[in-house]
């Protein structure tokens, strides 16, 4: 047997974690051995040791030790992948600046954690919101990883505007390629078709209606978080565990040849992305490494959706920068 994988979880007994372990036991990282390393919050841990009674019932044969904790540095030893999940979310009458410091706590603290702890050649997805924002602290306050080991997950919100492309056209999923989500993992993000291909053609000109792309599509892509609140009555889970495996078994294992796909990474400047914020472009992956796909020719509906989504990117970068998280 290989050696496993080493995968640390925060936020474990919570809504996507009760998704994501059993997802990431069973093979969502493709046929390996695996180590569960689970962070929660002390008050947290009764359940989650009942998340774990049930991982064990199901006799996953490659996970092969699931380990939890409340000490974020012990639960980072050694991990290869770290899936930042756990985040304190906005509560009543609490303001983005409150919001922006009790997860600044969190996220300072785990790129400690994480610096001082985490195996040579870990990789860290963040999916806690506000993702992106949370990404870049810890990536500040981990200074001897390299920035691009950290992303924020926008592979939802690209699998949301697959899914709608799907639904419009007729076509199956499959034969959708370089969808591209640019921009913060919020309201503002720019879910772009005009890169997108559909059976090889491009997409905008096979659904040929700019009125649906503009006032359907992009709103429907943005606002699906809140639809699924509205009608669940409880956020995202299932579909956010799904994206999260996603987006690391791609990372890890390459984007498939001839396609693309979207993750918030550290802006080399790209495409007038202010260097050092993390954004979401178009990227490909192979060996645990990304790259932003170049050349792709920006007009200007994209340009001022682009411009709106970072420069809400850079307003959260000055509001952590003004208290001290980075
Ligand atoms: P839950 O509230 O169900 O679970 C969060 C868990 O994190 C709780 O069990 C809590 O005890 C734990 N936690 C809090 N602080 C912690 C800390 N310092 N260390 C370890 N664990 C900690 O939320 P859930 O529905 O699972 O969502 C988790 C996060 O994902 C939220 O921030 C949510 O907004 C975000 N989402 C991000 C998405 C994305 O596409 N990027 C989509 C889905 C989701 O909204």
């Amino acid at each position: 047997m290989s050696t496993p994988l080493k995968v640390a979880v925060t936020g474990a007994a919570g809504q996507i974690g009760y998704s994501l372990l059993f997802r990431l036991a069973s093979g969502a990282l493709g046929d390996r051995p695996i180590e569960l390393r689970l962070l929660e919050i002390t008050p947290a841990l009764k359940a989650l040791e009942g998340v774990v009674m049930e991982l064990d019932d199901c006799a996953f044969p490659n996970l092969t030790a699931v380990e939890i904790g409340d000490d974020a540095e012990k639960i980072f030893d050694g991990v290869n992948l770290a899936l930042l999940v756990g985040a304190r979310p906005r509560g009543p009458g609490m303001e983005r600046g409150d919001l922006l410091s009790a997860n600044g706590a969190i996220f300072t603290a785990q790129g400690k954690a994480l610096n001082a702890a985490a195996a040579d050649d870990v990789r860290i997805g963040v999916t806690g919101n506000p993702a992106n924002t949370n990404a870049l602290i810890a990536m500040t306050n981990a200074p001897d990883i390299p920035d691009e080991r950290f992303s924020a997950l926008t592979r939802l919100d690209h699998n949301r505007a697959i899914s709608q492309l799907a639904a419009k056209t007729g076509a199956s999923v499959n034969d959708i390629k370089k969808m591209t989500i640019w921009g913060n993992h919020s309201a503002t993000q720019y879910p772009d078709v005009f890169h997108a291909e559909i059976g090889g053609k491009n997409a905008a000109e096979v659904v040929g209606d700019q009125a649906w792309i503009e006032n359907d599509f992009i709103p429907t892509v943005a606002k699906r978080g809140a639809a699924i609140i509205d009608a669940r009555g409880a956020s995202s889970a299932a579909s956010a565990a799904s994206a999260t495996c996603d987006a690391a078994r791609d990372w890890l294992n390459g984007s498939a040849e001839g396609d693309w796909v979207s993750m918030a990474v550290r802006s080399d400047g790209s495409y007038g992305v202010p260097e050092g914020l993390i954004s979401s472009f178009p990227v490909t992956t192979k060996d645990g490494n990304w790259e932003i796909v170049q050349g792709l020719e920006i007009d200007e509906f994209s340009r001022a959706r682009i411009d709106a989504s970072t420069a809400e990117l850079a307003e959260e970068r000055t509001a952590v920068t003004e208290l001290g998280l980075i």
